[in-house]
């Protein structure tokens, strides 16, 4: 097995040197810590899931970050990202294909992510048939709040501070909004606190469910949009090694679903609000739209399962294995 050092590219992602015009005082801070990160977490070389079965790769989506354009404008720091609706097939399983609503073709949407008292540019363009809209929670002014519809072929520009830190899902809010979240119009907005948590292997996992048949309920559940993904591909990391999960319940229809990893406890963060845990514990109830952050470290390599407790949902494809390598 192999590790890597985070690639030159991520680290200039991370800190913020990825695109656009940053200045070099911002841009030599960023650059240091993420060479701080990079020397001391060990993060398995996993390579990319084959292309032709899905539009995007789930093992790829657990460790992808979107920083965004950096531009520096009025004298701030400004993110600005680009995201596209528009209907994705997506292989459910071997028997099922299902047409998707998709953010830059993924189920979930991309993980955008912030320091907090960042601006934030979303540019949303809607290439769909349906108007759809980009609801994001945090603190934002009314108008910047995506609940008017944005029309097919049109583009609409959301603005607002990166407020307060923590984990924010965005989403879809045009009714009927079940079906418009049920079909993938999700994701996670991470908004870094001032002061940066501890260096760690971070994932992130989504977990949704779709209504195949209209009926107001969940045929088939996952984890980052593909049921089972994780179950047969096992996520690997290092013994040893801190792992921090975002994670969040996109599940509608179900009142709550619970998380729970084997064999360990983690330390609850509620909605990445904290920079002290809450609790330890093996297993979380969330209703719909929260989320949290799971720290956590596998002490003894091997295979654990990570599900909901609701067996039902868990067996119907929220399910998937940690796979811990050894150092
Ligand atoms: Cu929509």
């Amino acid at each position: 097995m192999f590790s890597h050092q985070l690639t030159r590219r991520q680290l200039l992602l991370r800190s913020g040197l990825g695109v656009g015009l940053v200045s070099a005082a911002v841009g030599c801070r960023g650059l240091s810590q993420s060479r701080a990160i990079a020397q001391s977490v060990k993060v398995p070389d996993v390579p990319p899931t084959p292309t032709g079965k899905y539009p995007y790769d789930p093992m790829a989506v657990l460790r992808d970050f979107d920083y965004g354009q950096v531009i520096q404008e009025n004298g701030r720091l400004l993110r600005q990202f680009e995201v596209t609706a528009r209907s994705t097939p997506v292989k459910l399983n071997a028997a099922i294909t299902f047409m998707t609503w998709s953010l830059n073709g993924r189920v979930p949407a991309p993980t955008l992510r912030a320091k907090a008292g960042e601006r934030l540019r979303i540019i949303f363009h809607n290439e769909d048939a349906t108007s759809h809209s980009l609801h994001f929670h945090g603190t934002h002014p009314a108008s910047m709040d995506g609940v008017k519809p944005v029309r097919r072929g049109k583009t609409f520009i959301y603005e607002f501070d990166a407020e307060p830190y923590g984990v924010h899902p965005y989403h879809c809010h045009i009714a009927p909004v079940t079906h418009h979240i049920g079909k993938g119009l999700y994701g996670l907005l991470i908004i870094d606190p001032p002061v940066e948590r501890p260096p760690a292997d971070e994932l992130v996992l989504v977990m949704g469910g779709y209504d195949l048949k209209k009926q107001d309920k969940n045929d088939i559940y996952a984890f980052n949009g593909i049921p089972n993904f994780y179950r047969d591909r096992p996520i690997e990391i290092y013994q040893h090694q801190l792992v921090r999960l975002y994670l969040l319940n996109m599940i509608e229809f179900d009142a709550a679903v619970t998380f729970h990893i084997h064999a360990n406890m983690f330390q609850v963060y509620p909605t990445g609000r904290t920079l002290t845990p809450s609790e330890e514990t093996d297993v979380i109830t969330m209703g719909p739209a929260e989320r949290h952050i799971l720290e956590f470290t596998y002490h003894y390599p091997g295979m654990y399962m990570f599900h909901p407790h609701q067996d039902q949902i868990a067996e119907r494809g929220c399910m998937g294995h940690f796979k811990v390598l050894p150092v």
